[in-house]
This record gives C-alpha cells, structure tokens and sequence, in this order.
C-alpha cells in the first residue's frame, strides 16, 4: 500500500463513539460524578461533537434506549446533523427492568418475553426515526445454577424473539448480536460466544451479523482469529471496542493490550474492511469511571487510529513472500516492524490535511468547551448508565 493510500484508509476510517461513555458510570462500589455530564442525549450529542471536532473520523454517536429516551428522535437526529454528526447504531436494553431478573427473551414466562420483544421492536421504530442501520442486541439473559433452566428451551425462545425483531427490520436495517462469556449470569449465558450469535445469525438471514466486543472474551482468547473467521464468513457486523485487564473493565480500547489491538486491526486490514463500504462498524463501547469522559472518548479514537495506521503499513507483499518461503521469523518481523513503526508524525499530518490540529487532546484542552460545560450545566440530573 502506497503512503497516499494508507492516508486516504485513515481519512475514510469511521470510529462511532457510545452515547453512555460521556455519562456519569462507575463500579457497583461508587459512581463519582463529574462536573459538566450531559444531562439528556441531545447534550451527549454535543459531547460527541467536540470528539468529531478535533479528530474527523467521528461522526457517529450510538445510542442506548432507554438511556437516551427523548419524545422526538426525528428532532434528536437534526441536532446531531447541525453538528456534523448522526446517530449511529441503536443499542437495546432489556437488562435493567426488575421483570428480567431471569431473562429478557430467554424468560420462561411469556408474558416478560413479550415485553421484552416489544422494547426491541420500539428501538426498530427508533431507527427509523434516526435513519440508524443498526440494531445492536446484547442479552444479559442466562441463569446462574446448574438445572435453574432449560438450556435449549432458552434458546428456542431467543430464536424466536430475534425471528420476530429480524423480521420487523426494514430492508436496509440490520440486527447485530453481541455475545459476552458471562456476567450478570454466571453459569450459563443464552449467547456466550461467537459460535452461538453466529448460529442464531445464519439462522435469521444475511442482515444478521455478529459484534465482537473486545472485553467480552475469557482471559488469552485469541480474539483476531474470531474476527478472521467472522470476516471470512461475511458475518462480521460491528466492534465494541474497549480494554480489559481481568473481566469486561470496558477501559480506553488499546489502553491494556495495544499489541492486540493492532493484531485485531491487522486483520481488518488484510481483509481490507476498514472503511465504512466493508458493512463493519467500529464502535467504541467503554465507560470513563475516573477520567474525563471527552478526553478519553478523544484519546479512544486516536489509539484505533494509530492500531490502524500500523495495521496499514504491514507490508503485504514481503508478508506474503516470508509466508510463501515458509520463513517464520521473517514474516513475524514485517509484522513487527509495521507495529514498531511511531505512526504520531503521520497521523499529525493526516489532521492537517485536513484542516484540524495536529494534536487533538490539546486542540480540544484549549477549546475552552469542559469549562464551559462545567459552568453552564448546572441542575437537572447528570447522565448516568442506572437508568
Ligand atoms: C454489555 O456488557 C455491553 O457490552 C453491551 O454492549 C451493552 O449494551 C453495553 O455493554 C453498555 O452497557
Ligand atoms: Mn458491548
């Protein structure tokens, strides 16, 4: 890949950032509020504003229902367009109502799946109203002692369930199904891995894909080898970028593991899917516990944009002329080379070429804006993810 085409990748590179990474967040020992949080979505559309100001490679903020519930998402969409921005990926949740304290979908009472159901179709109204692709479905459903349920009944009924919201979609909408190893439950959860969202995708159709969400995974997966499987099979449909050291921490994505995240990266990049014709979204999905919440989203989206730039300048024909000579240390070393490469200088000038500053953290210091959020947003209630 040329110089000019690796900068016209990065320049074409899209990065959608959380509506719930500029609220309040914490542990379930402390939330500790920060001063200037938004207090509705319209507010967190102008936080992800200021991240798309300074970086221009992030124009789209996905949102979360009920968390950013407003009585009118045709009005929500035209803010977000008087910034520069639109609303990106809708997220569901049907994991914080007393009624789904066994399961959402996967609930053995039918009239909680039938609640549950309806949610996910409103947020199927929701994106019409937004112009949004995607439906992003995350179950915190599963059980927590052996025999509590009926495993594949549980999964009789998530198939359902997705049935029903898969056949709702209009014909350029499509449903995303994140998996996640365990937590809230702890013995079993209804879709705990890759194998099992993509069971249930090729079961619905082609515009089922599967999210991979970096924290998701037991300790050592080796996550690259899941996204070239799913990149392979056409089924791979959104990232939840995010860092974690021991559970799903949800920390600044390349904050724990840079070194994976370029392996995750360079396999997009040997696919050549980074851009936004690939049908892969690249979102960030993290919450800033004891960080300043714009900064981080800031520093986020530059750390996929250096993981990528380095990803872009593994030089694939000697690459594949190592492989070809069956020479391991050669190819391993054109791999490392590219991420031993300070991609900053060429990123710097990326920005300004297009007009931004070169460093984006003191671009958006010296706006002036987390003072003036501070000063301005006072009363009401700060955003928070307890919804
Ligand atoms: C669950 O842990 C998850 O990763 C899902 O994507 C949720 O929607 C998100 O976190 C926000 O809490
Ligand atoms: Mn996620």
């Amino acid at each position: 890949m040329t110089q000019a085409e690796v900068l016209a990748t990065l320049r074409a590179q899209e990065i959608e950032l959380p509506s719930w990474a500029f609220g309040n967040s914490g542990t379930r020992f402390k939330v500790f509020p920060q001063a200037g949080v938004p207090r509705d979505a319209f507010e967190k559309v102008d936080d992800a504003s200021q991240v798309q100001a300074v970086t221009g490679v992030a124009p789209a903020i996905a949102l979360h229902i009920p968390w950013d519930r407003v009585d009118d998402y045709g009005k929500l969409a035209s803010h977000a367009a008087e910034r520069g921005m639109r609303i990106g990926t809708i997220n569901a949740n049907v994991f914080q109502d007393p009624d789904y304290m066994l399961g959402s979908v996967t609930n053995p009472d039918a009239a909680v799946r039938k609640k549950a159901v309806a949610h996910l179709l409103d947020c199927v109204d929701v994106m019409d109203a937004t112009g949004s692709r995607d439906l992003k479905l995350w179950f915190a459903d599963g059980t927590n002692y052996p025999g509590q349920d009926d495993i594949r009944a549980r999964q009789d009924r998530l198939a359902e369930a997705l049935r029903t919201v898969y056949d709702r979609l209009g014909t350029h909408q499509r449903l995303v199904l994140e998996y996640k190893l365990f937590e809230p439950s702890f013995y079993t959860m209804d879709v705990p891995d890759w194998g099992t969202s993509l069971l249930h995708c090729n079961a619905l159709g082609e515009r089922a894909v599967v999210c991979v969400d970096t924290g998701h995974h037991a300790p050592g997966t080796n996550i690259e080898f899941i996204v070239a499987l799913l990149i392979r099979a056409g089924k791979l449909g959104a990232f939840d970028f995010n860092s974690r050291f021991y559970a799903d921490d949800d920390l600044m994505v390349g904050a724990a593991d840079p070194f994976q995240l370029f392996r995750i990266l360079n396999e997009c990049a040997s696919a050549e899917v980074l851009t936004p014709g690939s049908g892969i979204t690249y979102m960030l999905d993290q919450c800033h516990n004891i960080e300043p919440k714009i900064p981080a989203q800031i520093r986020s989206v530059m750390n996929v944009q250096e993981a990528t730039a380095k990803a872009l300048l593994v030089d694939r024909g000697a690459l594949r002329e190592a492989q070809d000579a069956r020479d391991v240390l050669g190819a391993n070393a054109v791999l490392m080379d590219a991420y031993d490469t300070d991609v900053r200088p060429l990123l710097a000038e990326l920005r300004e070429a297009q007009g931004l500053e070169r460093d984006p953290l003191g671009a958006y210091a010296r706006s002036g804006y987390a003072e003036r959020i501070a000063a301005e947003r006072i009363g009401g209630t700060p955003a928070g993810w307890g919804a």
